[in-house]
C-alpha cells in the first residue's frame, strides 16, 4: 500500500488498479476501461507486474482492445544488453522502455491463446506492423522457446517466423544454433537462430549505421540489417 501511494504521488498521470483477477490488459479492457496507460497485472495469478496497456490504437478495428505490451523501445533510454536473469524477470521503465520478462510471458501464454503484434517506426516517422495470430513462450526448462505463427503483413514483412521454435539466448546463456553466442555477436538478446532477422532487443543505433551487421534494433524484411528502429512495441492480446 505504501508503494501504491508513493507511485501515485510520483506519477499522477499513471493509472493504477489492483486486482488479482486481472491477468493481462484484456481483463482490464473488457469491463470498459479504454484509456491506455500503466496498469497492474498478475500474469500467474499471484506474481505481480506493472505493464503498459494499449487500449485504443491508431490502427483499424481488429487492432482495438486490451493489448499487453511485452516489450517497448522509444528513445534509447534503457540498456537492453543484459544477462539471463534480467531477461527472465524483466527490466526497464514501464513508462518508457522495458522488457516484461520471459517468465511473465510464459505464465501469460501457457494456458491462454494470444496473438502478437509488432509495431515499428523509423526515424522518418513511417509506421508499419507485423501481426501473428498465435504467440507463446515455453517454460524455462525448454529455454523459453518462442512459438509464433499465422503472419499477416502490415507493411513490415515477416522477420519473426524465422525465429519460431528457437530458445532464448543472452550474453551469458547461449542456447542458439550458431557455433558462437548470437547475443554477443549482435549486442542483444533474443530467440536467435544462426543468428537474426529481427533483433528487437539489439542496440539503439539511432537510425542507419553500417559499421557492424545487424547489431541494431533491426527488422530485416522492412529496413535490412543496418537501420535501427526509432520505436518498437511487441504487444499481445488474448484470442477469444
Ligand atoms: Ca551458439
Amino acid at each position: 500500500m505504501a508503494m501504491m501511494v508513493f507511485l501515485a504521488t510520483l506519477l499522477p498521470a499513471v493509472l493504477m488498479r489492483e486486482c488479482q483477477n486481472e491477468n493481462d490488459c484484456s481483463d482490464i479492457y473488457n469491463p470498459g476501461q479504454t484509456i491506455s496507460g500503466i496498469y497492474s497485472i498478475y500474469p500467474a495469478g499471484d506474481i505481480h507486474a506493472w505493464v503498459y496497456c494499449q487500449m485504443i490504437s491508431d490502427g483499424n478495428d481488429e487492432d482495438k482492445g486490451g493489448w499487453t505490451v511485452i516489450q517497448r523501445r522509444m528513445d534509447g533510454s534503457v540498456n537492453f544488453y543484459r544477462p539471463w536473469n534480467q531477461y527472465k524477470k524483466g527490466f526497464g521503465n514501464v513508462e518508457s522502455e522495458y522488457w516484461l520478462g520471459l517468465e511473465n510471458m510464459y505464465q501469460l501464454t501457457r494456458n491462454r491463446k494470444y496473438m502478437l503484434r509488432v509495431d515499428l517506426e523509423d526515424f522518418q516517422g513511417n509506421k508499419v506492423f507485423a501481426l501473428y495470430s498465435s504467440f507463446s513462450v515455453g517454460p524455462e526448462a525448454d529455454g523459453y522457446e518462442l512459438r509464433v505463427s499465422g503472419f499477416t503483413d502490415g507493411g513490415a514483412g515477416d522477420s519473426l517466423s524465422f525465429h519460431d521454435g528457437q530458445k532464448f539466448t543472452t550474453l551469458d546463456k547461449d542456447q542458439d544454433v550458431h557455433k558462437d553466442n548470437c547475443a554477443k555477436m549482435r549486442f542483444g538478446a533474443f530467440w536467435y537462430k544462426d543468428c537474426v532477422l529481427a533483433n528487437l532487443n539489439g542496440m539503439y543505433i539511432w537510425g542507419e549505421d553500417s559499421t557492424y551487421i545487424a547489431i541494431g534494433d533491426i527488422w530485416h524484411s522492412w529496413k535490412g540489417y543496418y537501420v535501427g528502429m526509432k520505436s518498437i512495441s511487441m504487444k499481445i492480446k488474448r484470442v477469444s
